[in-house]
């Protein structure tokens, strides 16, 4: 059975025009995202550029070529009123926002520094709908997004993206270049054995997280009735794609050294696309205290704290937190 393409999946889910032209458009820059990925070494495009983003992040070649491949060609789409990008300070705004345009938030390049040793890296999108005329605010929370998504650039290039309910993945045919629909409605475990988190800033951690952690590492041996295994591939879309197919949770929490920062990772094109997926696949997703959905932004490039995945797990480490806070 031939799976069916990525425009035919989104034509029968019976879509607005303008999404489906703009999430066809965002399949491109991926697509051409994942051969300047693959041909890096060829064109000089491995290593770093002399430049620093908005993050104070040593910007890799290939960050600022995957900012501006998505930013050229999904300029295209006649209704995307602005981008937001992890690698660009400043919304780019492409025309005056009407009431029904559209607004891009991604990290073109997420995890790339994974890039030079060869590891998968990935790309995050989320888009959200302008309500009124000359609505510039990009300022929305997470719960307002119309769709998200992202793509993982490893041993096969897969799209992954929810536009409401249903979280579906697509996976690139080499030849054709298609995005095929080989992983339809999409689920996270509710149980799992594995969790995802930096360990080496076991030092900074709050109390519940050494406590979650703690209990994993114990396993059988402690409070929990089987031993936990982990993973961590310093790429987010890897991680939470890997927690998508066999469950998981991912953390990348508040703690002593990056708590006057928010946290780590941002939440307009890091933790509310991927928020959105995760809960719309049956998973949860917390800052520890609350759902990252609900959070009203401050800035574009706001910084949170991220807990999410299996459900039950999620939901024994808000109970950590809730205890501790007592
Ligand atoms: P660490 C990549 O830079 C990123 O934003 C996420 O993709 C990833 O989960 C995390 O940071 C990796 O952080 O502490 O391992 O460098």
């Amino acid at each position: 059975m031939t799976e069916k393409t990525l425009r035919r999946h989104l034509t029968e889910s019976a879509l607005d025009p303008n999404l489906i032209f703009l999430l066809e458009d965002i399949a491109s820059a991926c697509r051409v995202v994942a051969n300047r990925i693959r041909n890096g070494a060829f064109e000089g495009n491995l290593g770093s550029a002399d430049a620093t983003n908005v993050q104070g992040e040593t910007q890799k070649t290939l960050d600022i070529l995957a900012n501006d491949e998505f930013e050229r060609i999904c300029a295209n789409s006649p209704r995307l009123a602005a981008l937001v990008s992890e690698e660009v300070e400043e919304v780019t705004w492409l025309k005056e926002p009407e009431a029904g345009d559209y607004l891009l938030y991604f990290d073109p390049l997420d995890g790339s520094s994974n890039l030079d040793v060869n590891l998968s890296v990935g790309s995050i999108f989320a888009i959200m709908q302008v309500q009124s005329d000359a609505d510039r605010s990009v300022l929305r929370a997470g719960r307002k997004q119309v769709c998200a998504g992202y793509a993982l650039y490893g041993p096969s290039t897969t799209l992954v993206l929810t536009t409401g309910s249903e979280v579906a993945g697509f996976t690139n045919e080499s030849g054709t270049g298609d995005f095929r629909l080989t992983h339809p409605a999409m689920t996270v475990p509710q149980e799992t054995s594995e969790f995802a988190i930096n360990t080496s800033r076991y030092r900074y951690w709050d109390q519940p997280v050494r406590r979650y952690v703690d209990e994993c590492v114990a396993g059988e041996e402690g409070i929990r009735e089987r031993a936990f295994n982990m993973r961590w591939t310093a790429s987010m879309v890897a991680d939470i794609h890997r927690i998508l197919t066999r469950g998981g949770v991912f953390l990348y929490p508040a703690d002593s050294e990056n708590r006057a920062a928010g946290g780590k990772l941002r939440l307009m094109y890091e933790a509310n696309p991927m928020a959105m997926i995760i809960e719309n696949a049956g998973g949860a997703a917390t800052t520890g205290h609350h759902p990252i959905l609900d959070i009203q932004p401050t800035g574009p490039h706001q910084r949170v704290p991220v807990i999410m995945g299996s459900k039950s797990e999620v939901d024994r480490l808000l109970r950590y937190h809730k205890a501790d806070s007592q």
